[in-house]
């Protein structure tokens, strides 16, 4: 694994789990952990559970103990270290968004295509996917419970930025993040959309803000920890998009992304509304998913609580007994779980590179639209 901050942190967690919770073909090891610092890559491989640590990415994938490479950097690196890892034979996983722009992401696309004809694999990390009411939402759309869809409401709030001394960090940086919530936030939603309904968007219009436009560079912890310096830096990213879409199948959408949502902390929601029936998904309830099903009758109908805790909804029969629900970190684990029976049977994992590119499309439409004061921009 490369990177070692908040997703190599999560992500590391489930390494360590996926094999135990899990009936895998596969033994999974923590081989390696790569980072630039020293003291703080191996302190990170200490408490994580790594065997080992390397301060270059390039000697970290030459290791002949290392069949996967898991990408956990900013944007800014995905494209070098992914084509490298693909190039020398290593399966990979990257973190979403899959670059900062699409030319990156199809150089991604074309390396992660020639090397799955070598048997090599590749997945983008777009986690929401793996959540059990998303998947759960994406069968019951899938079996046409739903009916024809018309509308769909995709919503990523967060609250991180909306205090204006909050410091710059290099998600704020578009050379190393390529976009701000557009990329970060916007592409789960994107994906998740696409994902459920089943359908890709073909056109899209929006528009980008950013309300904060010079940060401290200096403070922060975690998440929000400064990219160094001092005095203040230039955001140069956005803090928020809103933009509405059209799938290629005809029903609309509309999506929003904000780092400024005073009062919501990882709000990424989700409406699909068709002839027969609705649902509506809230990660901050994240075991929970809203269903009104247009078959039964008006008298006795409405929106239902389904809880998604059960051994038949997907992946919870890995874990507790009914009703007890699961966690942020478990969508990683899943993840993982999908990735290596994937790989172990010789196919391709989903999200592939591909579908990271044509979120990659999305996004730079979105952009684009923004740019020209909100036109429709074909994807
Ligand atoms: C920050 O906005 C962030 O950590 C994203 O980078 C993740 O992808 C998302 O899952 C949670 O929020």
């Amino acid at each position: 694994m490369i990177g070692y901050a908040f997703m190599g942190a999560v992500h590391s967690q489930a390494w360590r789990t996926v094999g135990h919770a899990f009936d895998l073909p596969v033994d999974v090891r923590l081989a390696a952990i790569g980072g630039r610092d020293s003291v703080a890559v191996k302190a990170a491989a200490d408490r994580h559970g790594w065997a080992a640590f390397e301060t270059d990415w390039r000697t970290l994938i030459a290791r002949d103990d290392v069949a996967v490479v898991d990408i956990c950097t900013p944007g800014d690196t995905h494209a070098s270290i992914a084509i490298e890892a693909l190039a020398a034979g290593k399966h990979v996983i990257c973190e979403k968004p899959l670059a900062n722009s699409v030319a990156e992401a199809s150089m991604m696309a074309d390396a992660a295509a020639s090397a799955a004809a070598r048997g090599v694999r590749s997945m983008v990390a777009f986690n929401y996917r793996r959540v059990p009411a998303l998947a759960y939402a994406r069968s019951l759309v899938a079996s046409g419970r739903l009916g024809t869809l018309h509308h769909v409401r995709a919503a990523y709030q967060q609250d991180w930025l909306v205090d204006p001394a909050a410091p710059l960090t290099w998600r704020m940086q578009k050379e190393r993040a390529g976009s701000g919530a557009l990329g970060d936030i916007a592409a789960h939603i994107v994906d998740a959309a696409q994902f459920v309904v089943g359908d890709l968007l073909s056109g899209v219009s929006g528009m980008l803000e950013t309300f904060v436009h010079s940060r401290p560079l200096s403070g922060g912890s975690g998440l929000s920890a400064a990219s160094g310096g001092s005095g203040v830096g230039d955001v140069t990213v956005d803090d928020a998009a809103v933009f509405f879409g059209r799938f290629a199948g005809g029903g609309i959408a509309t999506f929003e992304a904000t780092r400024f949502a005073t009062g919501r902390k990882n709000a990424m929601q989700l409406e699909i509304y068709g002839s027969g029936g609705g649902i509506r998904f809230d990660f901050e309830r994240m075991n929970e998913l809203q269903f009104f099903d247009g078959s039964l009758p008006d008298s006795e109908n409405g929106f239902r609580r389904v809880l998604v805790t059960e051994g038949d909804h997907p992946y919870l029969e890995a874990w507790w007994p009914p009703g007890h629900p699961l966690g942020y970190e478990h969508t990683f684990t899943h993840e993982f779980r999908d990735f290596l029976l994937d790989v172990s049977s010789g196919q391709d994992p989903s999200p592939s590179f591909a579908d990271g590119l044509q979120v990659q499309k999305v996004l730079a439409a979105v952009s684009q639209s923004a740019e020209s004061g909100s036109g429709w921009v074909e994807v």
